[in-house]
């Protein structure tokens, strides 16, 4: 190609990538309640609570979806062919499978499976107004015994299987669960706690290990226990009438780990999550019979559960995966079999950042292995798409685009099957470089959205077409955020260049409140005086001018690390002051990052005593502070200070900076009570911090 070819080719790339005036995705609105800064979605003007005329609640939503697809494939799973247990040379033992082509039920079959199992769960005599319980990992059957409690009104209560003892009792406990329904493996860990479960009356467990027609009695747990199998066959003999709940009616009552303490149990009715489930689906490119989604997230997060709960009704597919089993060099997956991905080729998945970070580490390696020319290619392909992209190259077919997609990216596609063509993340923000790399290597875009369990996950979402980094979308069509006034922080809507505040949100997806506890539901929920239900998310954020909202800071000194680890910035801070050489310390955790670091303001006699044993002579104290021995002498302090106070792995700082100077009232850094002001500090020593995380 002669320079000149090319020279308009790339002329021609620009211009088509050249910037239109930024579309206005989000517009303010002017709302009830406590003043602030409000924005809605562009396209809606009133918050969408049904995106299905005449449909109220996800009974009838699902109930419709099956009349309307009967003959399509709706839920599907791999049969294990094989398991063998691999010993490894450390000694560690690891089990592989071998597993199957998806085997799958059409929505006709599915249907007649929910009511079966609805009918099952009466005639094993779970009684009105009792509550059941799903605690398992996410598979065909959780769905089934999700949509046949919804057909009898029974409120289900979901517990993330990696609870610990205490708060699993708490959740059954509170909630006064009769029936739990759960696998194998959390079976064994019930019975290992009944003596503290009095409310529970019979278990259905999903295995194979239960006699398929069989009923046992624990005898030291007083329950009944039946297969899952069983109960379905029971309903099918003793079909009774549905007993359908209204839009109204609790439809889950969701345990999520708390910051501190007992988790707390979220009420979710039908309308909530009908109302995210509807948001979703207007977010989604022609979402249709065509997609298959690969679940394999815990549906005891409203993400998953909005998910399959919105598959489930535009006539698509859903297969089931595990983290574990994902793709062809997953951990779970026999060599040379494949992976969940590869089996299925989803169109659409969901993510946590710490799986896409995963795909973005295991791409880098496989790249750096192979070195030579495929990776020269791929950096090249790489750097160009990313210079691309400062324009809006989704919308671009060049032929370029075409030739590295041939070239390089077609194989990194292919790890997920293939086909993927849309990426919703939630649960924990996604870091930019992440979200850049996968939608550079997949070219599918990632949608971010930002929601809580308290909100049904409703919140904000990025538009498909939104190629920045770092925010987190407008308002989803069922939501209205505000911002309003934190001045103790220092966030105010009348900050320039962007109004900033606390997060607040607003909308038919605002869930009741938290299960047995007013006082914690009514200190952050508010309704106002036109009827709008606002939850008070203590997360701090600032809208830019196009209505996209960007998280910047949280409110509260409690922080969620990359994997969904919370650290209480002041509890770490109490421990570690016990160290000999900290006079004032201020652990940081950023979002994005899997570790927190500390800011330590250095103990003078501490540290000149020490450098005096160690010979260091004509030493400043800030000249000793910047030293890398005793930055080193301090930090292994601070481990030793954490390992006294049992403080967890992820809690304790993994790199700190010594500070020579005190922080006082004067400085601006404490109040007059000497407690730490965080936002003045992190903006003093915001170089110092983002040195701490490079
Ligand atoms: C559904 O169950 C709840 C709780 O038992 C009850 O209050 C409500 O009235 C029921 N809804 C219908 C439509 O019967
Ligand atoms: C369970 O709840 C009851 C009251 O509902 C309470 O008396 C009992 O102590 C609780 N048990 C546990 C183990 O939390
Ligand atoms: C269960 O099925 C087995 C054979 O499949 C049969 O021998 C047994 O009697 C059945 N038990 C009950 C309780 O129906
Ligand atoms: C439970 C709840 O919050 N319901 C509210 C849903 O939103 C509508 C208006 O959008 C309110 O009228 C409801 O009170």
């Amino acid at each position: 190609m002669t320079p000149y070819v090319l020279g308009i080719l790339v002329a021609a790339l620009l211009l088509r990538n050249s910037r239109r005036p930024p579309r206005k995705r989000g517009l303010p609105v002017h709302v009830g309640g406590e003043p602030g800064y409000a924005i809605r979605n562009s396209r809606f003007e009133s918050p969408v609570s049904s995106w299905w005329e005449g449909v109220l609640t996800l009974a009838e939503l699902f109930e419709q979806a099956c009349k309307r697809n009967s003959d399509r494939p709706l839920l599907g799973t791999r049969r294990v062919i094989s398991r063998e247990i691999e010993v490894h040379s450390d000694g560690r033992s690891l089990e592989k499978v071998h597993l199957g082509e998806y085997e799958w039920l059409s929505y006709g079959r599915t249907f007649e499976a929910v009511c079966s199992f609805a009918s099952g769960l009466a005639s094993l005599g779970h009684g009105k107004a009792e509550r059941a319980a799903i605690f398992a990992d996410t598979r065909e059957e959780w769905f089934i015994a999700l949509q046949g409690c919804f057909r009898r009104n029974i409120s289900v209560v979901t517990i993330y299987s990696s609870l610990g003892e205490e708060a699993l009792c708490h959740s059954l406990n509170e909630t006064e669960v009769t029936t739990v329904i759960c696998g194998q493996k959390e079976l064994k860990k019930l019975i290992d706690i009944s003596g503290q479960l009095d409310t529970i009356e019979r278990v259905i467990c999903m295995g194979d290990e239960i006699p398929s027609n069989g009923t046992l009695v624990d005898r030291s747990a007083g329950w009944v226990i039946n297969s899952f199998a069983d109960v379905k066959r029971r309903g099918r003999e003793n079909p009774v009438e549905a007993e359908l709940p209204v839009a109204s009616d609790v439809a889950v009552i969701m345990y999520t780990s708390g910051s501190t303490g007992l988790p707390k149990g979220v009420m979710m009715t039908h309308a909530n999550v009908l109302a995210t489930v509807s948001a979703v689906i207007t977010i989604v490119p022609s979402l249709g019979s065509q997609d298959s989604y690969l679940a394999y997230l815990p549906l005891a997060h409203i993400l998953e559960l909005a998910a399959e709960n919105f598959i489930a009704a535009v006539g698509a597919s859903i297969g089931y995966g595990s983290p574990l089993t994902l793709t062809d060099t997953s951990n779970k997956i026999k060599k040379g079999t494949r992976g969940d991905a590869v089996e299925l080729s989803p169109t659409i998945l969901t993510a946590v950042p710490a799986i896409l970070d995963r795909v973005r580490d295991g791409v880098r390696k496989k790249v750096d292995s192979k070195g030579g020319l495929s990776k020269v290619l791929f950096n090249v392909a790489y750097s160009r798409r990313l210079s691309a992209m400062s324009g809006n190259w989704f919308g671009a077919r060049g032929p370029e685009r075409m030739l590295w997609n041939l070239l390089v990216f077609r194989k990194v596609k292919a790890i997920l099957g293939g086909r993927v063509r849309f990426i919703l993340s939630g649960g924990a923000p996604l870091s930019a470089e992440t979200q850049r790399f996968i939608n550079i290597c997949l070219g599918s875009p990632i949608g971010q959205g930002y929601g809580l369990t308290e909100t049904c996950a409703g919140g904000t979402f990025c538009d498909f077409d939104d190629t920045s980094v770092g925010r987190v979308g407008p308002p989803l069509p069922c939501s209205f955020v505000k911002l309003v006034d934190w001045p103790e922080g220092g966030y105010l809507i009348c900050d320039s260049p962007m109004p900033r505040g606390e997060i607040v949100i607003g909308g038919p997806n605002v869930t009741l409140g938290y299960f047995k506890n007013q006082v914690k539901t009514r200190e952050v929920y508010k309704d106002d005086e036109r009827g709008m239900r606002w939850f008070y998310t203590g997360d701090i954020g600032q809208f830019h001018a196009d209505g996209c909202l960007e998280i910047i800071d949280r409110k509260k000194d409690i922080v969620k690390l990359q994997h969904g680890e919370y650290v209480s910035l002041a509890k770490v801070e109490t421990a570690l002051v016990a160290s000999p050489y900290v006079d004032t310390i201020m652990v940081y955790a950023d979002p994005f990052h899997s570790y927190c670091v500390a800011l330590v303001v250095a103990s003078h006699p501490a540290l000149e005593d020490w450098a005096s044993k160690q010979g260091i002579q004509h030493a400043t104290f800030a000249e000793l502070c910047e030293r890398e021995d005793s930055t080193k002498e301090v930090h292994n302090s601070l481990l030793q200070a954490a390992k006294a106070a049992r403080l967890e792995k992820f809690e304790i700082p993994g790199k700190i900076r010594l500070l020579p100077d005190a922080w006082t009232p004067e400085t601006g850094l404490v109040t007059a009570a000497l407690k730490l002001k965080r936002d003045a500090i992190k903006k003093a020593f915001s170089e110092e911090l983002s040195n701490l995380y490079t």
